[in-house]
């Protein structure tokens, strides 16, 4: 297969259309390839044969960090904390999860370059999380290289807060910085998605997009593009449980950063530190084969010092490969 536009993943470039009859999907694969084309989404059969023993195992393992009482049906649920982050680190389970070879595997055809996986969260109920982009949270040069995939861990009723989404809305432009009218290399945030909220909420009203739920099924899984609008509804029965778990991915040879504290325009990225849950050995930042200088251990830029050498660095690899 000739692909001209070898840095956009397949299942997003305008290209597709054209390229999908030759990229070896088996019936399945292209009808998750075609959603995830045409929506940004896909909801598939998580493969796992485990899966019943390593949710029970998960859920006992992680329900006491979350300081509510699971056992008792009344009791209020979304008091506590709401969230793992990075459970992968000491829960095999979770970490099986995060790194089954099926999905890795498929994934790298969907996006045509390798994927892994490098951050996992647990979440006991729903997180009622403003509709936004995971491309301000994490993105990729070129961009796009990046996915969720949710499972969910138990059936998952209308009042328990379900995962919601906005179909199409991948299609959008990744909302930046530049985009809002804000510098974002070296700011202060509490979120990092609030000052692009009011844009993505403009952009749903602009389109007249209408969200849909995500009632899923325990062992149903749905992966969504970097850039597809999603968050959480409001929880309206506190009693209810809405397990799941969220696996992000990366794509091989890509520089990794965090948009929300970076400005592309200037050269000033907030780099990644990515290691793959697969392997647990890093992925050095790069770009078109050639690998960025180690950042390895670089604080976040509080210093003008660090600012400077890190932006130089950055300048660098672009004038050598741009
Ligand atoms: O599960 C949810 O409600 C949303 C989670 C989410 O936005 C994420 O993990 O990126
Ligand atoms: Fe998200």
């Amino acid at each position: 297969m000739h692909n001209p536009l070898p840095g956009v993943p397949l299942i997003e470039s305008p290209l597709f259309p054209a390229l999908a009859s030759s990229c070896g999907f088996d019936a399945e694969e292209a009808r998750i390839a075609h959603d995830l084309h045409h929506k940004g989404f896909a909801v598939f059969d998580f493969p796992d044969a485990d899966l019943d023993a390593r949710i029970s195992a998960i859920q006992s393992r992680l329900g006491p960090r979350f300081g509510v009482d699971f056992a008792d049906p009344a009791s209020n649920k979304s008091g506590g904390e709401t969230r793992v982050q990075d459970a992968w680190q000491q829960d095999a389970d979770v970490r099986a999860i995060a790194a089954n070879p099926q999905v890795i595997a498929l994934l790298g055809k969907l996006y045509g370059r390798p994927a892994f996986p490098f951050q996992t969260l647990n979440f006991p109920v729903g997180t009622q999380q403003h509709a936004h982009s995971d491309s301000v949270h994490f993105s990729s040069l070129p961009e796009r290289f990046m996915c969720g995939v949710w499972l969910a861990m138990e059936d998952i009723s209308a009042d328990a807060g379900p995962l919601f989404y906005y179909p199409g809305s991948h299609r959008w432009p990744v909302v930046t910085n530049a985009m809002i009218g804000r510098r974002g290399f070296g700011s202060d945030l509490g979120s990092a998605q609030d000052p692009f909220e009011p844009a993505w909420s403009a952009m749903c009203q602009a389109h007249g997009a209408e969200q849909e739920v995500f009632l899923a099924r325990k062992g149903q899984a749905l992966i969504w593009c970097a850039n597809l609008l999603h968050g959480g509804s409001v929880q309206h029965d506190p009693r209810l449980t809405r397990w799941s778990q969220v696996t992000h991915y990366y794509f091989d040879d890509c520089i990794y950063y965090t948009p929300a504290f970076s400005d592309e325009a200037t050269g000033q990225l907030q780099l990644r530190t990515i290691r793959a849950i697969s392997d647990g050995k890093l992925r050095p930042n790069q770009y078109l084969g050639r690998a960025l200088p180690p950042q390895a251990g670089l604080p976040k830029p509080t210093a003008g010092r660090k600012r400077r050498r890190l932006s130089s660095l950055v300048k660098q690899l672009f004038r050598r490969t741009v």
